[in-house]
């Protein structure tokens, strides 16, 4: 055969072989983006196929060029003309990223560890120490959202850990559970109330079977979830809202919208606006407010839980994925996932009055029981920040692993308190004592149980 027939099949034979090669596929379970890597031309057209039943828009961190998709439910495509290496993630759930080399190829030390493979390998790093000397009271729920259990179509379980003896104790499992990411308390101390972020259901689990009792439907990528008179506040990520549950009959009473109008996703349509993405909340003692952070139109905001008006917003760095609030409502902050920028706003003046670099990547921001540290997750230094609730002085950063996520605390068994620290990429939570300010342990989780996320201890 002539060699340039030989040579037309191999680019026929390549070209057949490039088509389905320029398509990336959307997934609900790590690392979201298959491949999260991918290689193609300048001049080469690439289709991101959603397979997941909520959005996930493509947003461009760095390249030669900057592009954002908007909500698109089934298909976007973009076509690359500029050589370069571009980094893409979805600013619904920002540890979703990957990465196109166009002409060129994308440096191995570029791509975040738990993009390159799954599980990563911090996954088989060893427990840094022991379990904590002193006991805990009651439980502790941790939602292992990147879980993989045989059968189970979606990611992610709860994990039950007794804070007397800092064993497993239950795990849980119901196959409706996709990608519990936040639960909370219900007030009479009966249900755990269970976000399922890449789906449009929140579920009601009975604390003491364990059992999935309900399961409703609120509205796209339901976030986190708190507490107060009476009712259950869940952030709708990915329908711009909040929606109001009652505690006693777990219907929704109604959603309000943090983008005026109705949100076009709510209603399945695709729309090109990013949203604001309302993701991490918390309210003041009385109930009366909380603060959420916006995290993908870049602000915080302090909404009336009575009249559900926006009482005061402030732009802030970009993915700030919480805003907390002090107690009695004088002070609010945030933290941006991608600068590390601390900011805290006088509710009174309604204006901000200090900022920090409070560390690297930094995700749940929450204060403590007694009102006097926040401790806030950084995801990127594998740590946790312990900051001063009424100076806002960082005191100090300690150690916790790779991906740390969510904070919560429960009481130590002669007083005093514990903070429980979760981590995403290793199958542990940390121990700090709030008294000493220090590491007190680690509990071992079992090594499957990873994507640690929402938190929560229960001692009542
Ligand atoms: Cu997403």
């Amino acid at each position: 055969m002539e060699k340039r027939v030989i040579a037309l099949l191999c680019l026929i034979a390549l070209l057949g072989a490039c088509a389905p090669g320029n398509k990336i596929l959307i997934k609900n379970e790590a690392p979201w983006y298959f491949p999260s890597v991918l290689q193609v031309e300048p001049g080469d057209t690439v289709v991101w196929e959603n397979m997941d039943v909520v959005v996930h828009p493509v947003n461009t961190l760095s390249g030669p060029e900057k592009f954002s998709s908007g909500h698109f439910t089934k298909n976007f495509e973009h076509t690359f003309n500029e050589p370069g290496v571009y980094h893409y993630f979805c600013p619904v759930h920002p540890y979703m990223q990957g990465f196109v080399g166009v002409g060129e190829e994308v440096p191995e030390d570029l791509v975040p560890y738990w993009a390159k493979q799954y599980p990563p390998e911090t996954a088989l790093e060893p427990v840094p120490g022991p379990l904590p000397a002193e006991p805990g009271v009651g439980e502790i729920w941790l939602d292992a959202q990147f879980e993989k259990v045989p059968g189970k179509e979606y990611a992610g379980t709860v994990v039950i850990i007794d804070a007397e003896t800092w064993q497993v104790k239950d795990k849980i499992d119901d196959k409706r559970l996709n990608n519990p990411h936040n639960l909370w308390l219900s007030d009479d101390g009966n249900s755990i109330i269970q976000t399922n972020w890449f789906d449009r259901y929140v579920s009601i689990i009975d604390r003491y079977s364990g059992l999935l009792i309900k399961h409703i439907y609120v509205g796209e990528s339901p976030a986190h979830v708190i507490t107060a008179n009476g009712k259950a506040y869940v952030t709708l990520q990915g329908a711009d809202g909040i929606a109001v549950l009652d505690q006693t009959t777990w219907n929704v009473d109604e959603t309000f919208r943090t983008v005026p109008g109705e949100h076009a996703h709510a209603t399945g349509e695709a729309h090109a606006e990013p949203g604001t993405g309302p993701h991490g909340h918390w309210a003041t003692a009385d109930g009366k407010f909380f603060s959420v952070g916006n995290t993908e139109g870049g602000s915080m905001a302090v909404w009336s839980t009575e009249t559900h008006e926006k009482v005061f917003e402030h732009e802030t760095d970009p993915l700030p994925l919480m805003s907390g609030i002090s107690a009695d409502g004088k002070y609010a902050w945030a933290a941006s996932l991608a600068t590390g920028r601390f900011q805290v706003f006088d509710l009174e003046s309604k204006s901000q009055m200090k900022e920090f670099n409070v560390g690297k990547a930094p995700i749940q921001q929450i204060p403590s029981p007694d009102g006097k540290y926040i401790l806030v997750a950084l995801t990127g230094d594998r740590a946790v920040a312990i900051v001063d609730a009424q100076t806002f002085d960082l005191v100090k950063t300690l150690p916790s692993g790779a991906g740390a996520h969510g904070v919560y605390y429960g009481p130590k068994q002669s007083g005093g308190w514990y903070a429980y620290v979760s981590n995403k990429f290793v199958p542990w939570v940390t121990v700090i004592d709030m008294d000493a300010l220090e590491v007190a342990g680690y509990i071992p989780l079992p090594k499957d149980s990873l994507g640690g996320q929402g938190i929560l201890a229960i001692y009542e």
